[in-house]
């Protein structure tokens, strides 16, 4: 039976380039969408061209966390082109020009036990994105094995936190090309307007399929990460 073949495709913006203004300007979202992401996703297909059949139909989330079954001479195109494209992909869906402000139900009641409250949790978050030594990514996270509580943590290049053990909840890229023609170097500038866009419905709908995924997987079931 032949594999069928499956090119990963560049996701749409779920919003209009001009909706998170101003705090994420449309001429940086038409470029960070259109240019570099879908750079990506074009670079991740023609790495795939040279690869066994069998890795042509596997998801970008398979390929990110199962890099050695890989060939070893595109590896290191496929580990950063597949973790652009579903960081991006994650990162889209953690904006919404719809953004609450703040986040309610389980999803509020994990962050106060985490960090102490919202504030601190914010401040934290920032201060791990300010900080990242070039370009990266900040999260927020629950560990996916045992009960801890949430966690920020930062990734470089496109590493995605599945690769270590945590499942994505939030996401923003301090990669430079996210908010240099706006903030140009003020990186904290951008990170503090950021709040204003989050989409924390998004979070808390990620934070829940994380619940019944755990499930699932203690009754033996597999897993879908996405
Ligand atoms: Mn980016």
């Amino acid at each position: 039976m032949k594999v069928i073949s499956m090119k990963h495709v560049l996701p749409p913006l779920p919003y209009n380039a001009t909706a998170l203004e101003p705090h994420i300007d449309a001429r940086t979202m038409s470029l960070h969408h259109d240019m570099h992401h879908a750079a990506y996703v074009k670079a991740l297909n023609l790495a795939l061209e040279s690869a066994p059949e069998l890795l042509h139909g596997k998801t970008a989330e398979w390929l990110l966390l199962n890099l050695s079954e890989v060939p070893e001479k595109i590896r290191n195109s496929v580990r950063h082109n597949v973790g652009g494209h579903v960081n991006h992909s994650l990162l889209w869906q953690s904006m919404s020009p719809a953004g609450s402000g703040a986040p309610s139900g389980p999803l509020a009641e994990a962050i106060d036990q985490a960090f102490g409250s919202f504030a601190k949790f914010k401040a934290q978050f920032e201060e791990a994105g300010s900080k990242l030594f070039g370009s990266g990514w900040v999260w927020l996270v629950k560990a996916q094995h045992g009960n801890d509580k949430l966690q920020v943590l930062t990734t470089f290049g496109h590493d995605n936190p599945l690769q270590q053990g945590y499942f994505p909840l939030l996401v923003n890229d301090v990669w430079e090309h996210a908010y240099y023609l706006k903030h140009a170097n003020r990186r904290p500038e951008y990170l503090q307007g950021w709040w204003s866009v989050v989409n924390w419905s998004e979070a808390a709908r990620r934070l829940e399929r994380f619940g019944q995924g755990n499930r699932t997987a203690r009754a033996g079931e597999r897993r879908c990460a996405a």
